[in-house]
């Protein structure tokens, strides 16, 4: 089996990975692959502003740093198969039916277990990919208002997980994954969602539309139905509600 030798930054406290990612790929001469971990964020980052809730040893609060020199068709092939590999992870260590949101959200009866932050850097003029991954793992419960839409691997089984024990068996599905990366991902990835084909809430800024979501082409964007039209919508810009 391929197994890429990946260097584990394990920390106690961090402001957020992503950004600790960031200084490491700046400030540092770094080649392969990087896992940073950390027990705890102060300022765990959601996308556009958003803060991402990361309790004390409760979950996986990790950065996977890949590159450099990573092209952009790349990027977005890694960004489809680290939210596929984590949601798949969680089907087989489980076997309940865990499934993926666009852009990358995991969730399971209508609720979120985890959620991915992708970054990018460039230094000298080679890509890097920062991918960040909240994964909800023993929280017993959530505060006010995450409790009405949060979930835990706890919550779901009724068990406690080991954390590494998680951790390695995504860095296994992880390292197969990447063998062949290509446009097989979407295959895969369009068949553990559930949400093609269904009316959506999308809300972009102050503005709200409802529309149907119908693909996901391969630059990564959401095509969707409104009023007889598609119309493209990226991860930068919108949020989805599934209706
Ligand atoms: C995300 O943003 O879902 C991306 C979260 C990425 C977090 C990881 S943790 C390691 C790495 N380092 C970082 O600093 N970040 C990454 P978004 O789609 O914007 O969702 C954020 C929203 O999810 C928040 O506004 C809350 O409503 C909700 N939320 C916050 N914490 C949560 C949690 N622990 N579980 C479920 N939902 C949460």
């Amino acid at each position: 089996m391929h197994q890429t030798n990946y260097k584990i930054i394990q920390l106690d406290e961090v402001d957020s990975t992503n950004d600790y990612a960031k200084k490491l790929i700046l400030e540092e001469n770094i080649n392969g692959t990087y896992v940073i971990i950390a027990d705890h964020q102060t300022r765990g980052k959601g996308r556009m502003g958003r803060t991402w809730e990361s309790p004390y040893g409760a979950g996986l609060w990790m950065s996977l740093v890949l590159g450099p020199g990573l092209s952009h068709d790349q990027l977005v092939l890694y960004n489809f198969m680290t939210s596929l590999t984590v949601c798949e992870t969680l089907c087989e260590l489980t076997g309940q039916p865990f499934e993926l949101k666009w852009p990358n959200d995991i969730l399971i009866r209508s609720r979120k277990i985890c959620g991915i932050l992708l970054e990018t850097a460039t230094k000298q003029g080679t890509l890097f990919l920062i991918a960040g991954i909240g994964l909800n793992i023993n929280q017993k419960e959530f505060p006010e208002p995450l409790n009405q839409t949060a979930t835990s691997l706890f919550l779901e089984t009724q068990k406690t997980w080991e954390r590494f024990a998680v951790l390695q068996a995504f860095m296994k599905n992880f390292d197969e994954n990447r063998i062949e990366l290509n446009t097989e991902i979407f295959k895969r990835w369009r068949m553990m969602t559930t949400m093609l084909g269904k009316p959506i809430s999308v809300i972009h800024g102050t503005t709200q539309f409802e529309c149907t979501a119908k693909d996901i082409a391969e630059d990564g964007s959401l095509i969707v139905e409104r009023n007889g039209k598609t119309d493209r919508l990226y991860a930068g810009d919108v949020q989805i509600r599934l209706n």
